[in-house]
């Protein structure tokens, strides 16, 4: 049995409209396996015909869906969140093969999804306007969903990104068209097959497709009442110029460059150690919110630099599927000399390499793109340790100076993410207070829960995800006032 019919997959997949799956007249992308490029099935290459059949869609089902009690979205939601929970094994299975994530961290993605559709079907039943007395009578400031909205994901975790987008915003009433990444569309297709037994036809519509030809369609749509994306800067500065053309409102998500601060004063070095190693490796270094600027203090530095290395080149590097892989393969050749090259520009700039900076042949999987944990010493104004490299690449950079130390930490165009690891309290908080970044996570990397909210400071976007905002984003506030006799007020 090849792996396409062991996940169940359909060998070709269209545009989800109404929700069917259209039939593929025109060209199609081969999903491919990421770590063994094994073809998994054909992808419908949808453009502007396909997504302007999905806006239209959208637009047929949203004067039904916003009309619904928010109790009514939300039982849907519900609905879509134990179905996905039923499958969630097989759908972690799909994104571990597409896009060479392990299965440990896969699982966890969809139990995230899951939870995140669940979270935004509790939280919009609570999610209220306002009111007041003005003379003579009264104000209603109600909440309102904006329409159709258009939303574009990245590959790194399409099961979370498909969740954060779409779970609030048909929560809050809006109606869906969704572009998947091109390197990771699988997941968000198979989702459609639970879409279509739960939703009414068109809330949640889904278009595959490359990001100059789909994504570009959807952005500057004229009927697509707003905007969200995740990816890349550059890319998230096209969608905001898209944005402002039509003036429609455009949330970002748009990568990270975090610091972890270490300081001399931990009692636990191993466990550090552990979450230093996690925040880089974790999603094999292909997350925004990875911890690749690693600032160590110098009364503990060399201590715990061997620790450090000693347990990245333990690390495991393996197939997604193998139980006891820690570090798999990117996404894509693309990815893969992405990295190399940085790791390449990183020993130019004289950056002193500790492990790894290689790529690793992973038995039986040729075609993978595996890269070794890779530490560098390096300095805040190299480019490895400014620029997002999405790859298991860690720059450490040694401190003294507390104040030096934060100009630092702050010292890069991004700010969506940062760890610190002390027992001072007093001290934790200050430099939370003072780090610019969206989460700050003290003595725990990774630590979010639903409704943490999320999203960056500077370069790293507009807008917060994940929490109870987020249905404020989705909406526009309407006032409306009744006066008690006719005339002025
Ligand atoms: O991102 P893109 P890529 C960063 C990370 C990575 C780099 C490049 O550093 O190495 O970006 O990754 C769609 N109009 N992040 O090239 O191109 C595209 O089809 C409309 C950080 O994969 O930004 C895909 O669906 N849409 C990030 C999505 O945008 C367009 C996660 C993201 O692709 C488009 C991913 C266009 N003109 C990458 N061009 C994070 N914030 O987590 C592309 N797209």
């Amino acid at each position: 049995m090849s792996t396409a019919q062991d996940l169940a997959l359909q060998s070709r997949y269209g545009a989800f409209i109404d929700n069917v799956f259209q039939p593929v007249a025109g060209e199609v992308f081969p999903a491919v396996g990421a770590a063994t490029g094994e073809h998994l099935a054909d992808i419908a290459r949808c453009g502007a015909v396909e997504v302007d059949a999905a806006v239209q869609a959208a637009r047929r089902a949203l004067p039904g869906w916003k009309a619904l009690q928010p109790e009514e979205r939300s039982a849907m939601l519900l609905a879509l969140a134990d179905s996905l929970a039923a499958d969630a094994d097989r759908l972690a299975r799909v994104d571990a093969v597409d896009i060479g994530r392990r299965l440990w961290e896969t699982s966890k993605d969809h139990a995230i999804a899951v939870a995140q559709y669940r979270y935004f079907a509790a939280a919009v039943v609570t999610h209220e306007g306002f009111g007041r007395p003005i003379p003579n009578g009264y104000l209603v400031a109600k909440r309102e969903p904006y329409g159709v909205c258009g939303l574009i994901i990245p590959w790194n975790v399409p099961a979370i990104m498909a969740a954060f987008k779409i779970a609030p915003a048909v929560a809050a009433g809006n109606t869906v068209v969704l572009k998947p990444d091109e390197n990771a569309s699988l997941s968000t297709l198979e989702l459609c097959r639970h879409v279509a037994k739960i939703f009414p036809p068109g809330v949640i519509n889904v278009v595959p497709g490359h990001g100059d030809e789909a994504g570009a369609a959807l952005t500057a749509h004229p009927d697509v009442a707003k905007l969200s994306f995740t990816g890349s800067p550059e890319v998230g500065r096209i969608i905001a110029a898209a944005g402002a053309r039509r003036l429609v409102p455009a949330s970002l998500e748009l990568g990270g460059k975090s610091p972890n601060i270490v300081f001399p004063d931990i009692d636990d070095l191993d466990a550090v150690v552990d979450n230093a190693m996690f925040a880089t490796l974790y999603c094999n270094g292909q997350s925004c919110l990875a911890g690749t600027r690693l600032f160590v203090h110098d009364g503990i530095y060399d201590r715990f630099i061997d620790r450090l290395v000693a347990g990245m080149e333990r690390v495991r590097v393996g197939g997604p599927l193998a139980e006891d892989t820690t570090l798999s393969s990117l996404v894509s050749a693309e990815q893969g000399r992405r990295v190399m090259d940085y790791i390449g520009i990183g020993k130019a700039e004289g950056a002193n390499l500790l492990c790894g900076g290689k790529r690793v042949a992973v038995d039986g999987n040729e075609a993978g793109h595996f890269i070794a944990p890779t530490v560098f010493e390096a300095n805040s104004n190299m480019r490895i340790a400014q620029e997002e490299i999405f790859g298991p690449v860690l720059s450490v950079i040694r401190w003294s100076d507390y104040e030096d130390m934060l100009r630092q930490a702050n010292g890069v165009r991004y700010g969506l993410a940062a760890g610190l690891y002390t027992t001072n309290l007093a001290r934790a908080l200050e430099t939370a207070d003072r780090l610019e970044a969206g989460s700050v996570w003290i003595n725990s990397y990774f630590n979010l829960a639903s409704g943490s909210p999320f999203g960056g400071f500077k370069e790293s976007g507009i807008g917060s995800e994940y929490c109870r905002e987020t249905l404020n984003m989705y909406t526009h506030l309407k006032a409306i006032t009744l006066q008690n006799r006719p005339g002025p007020a």
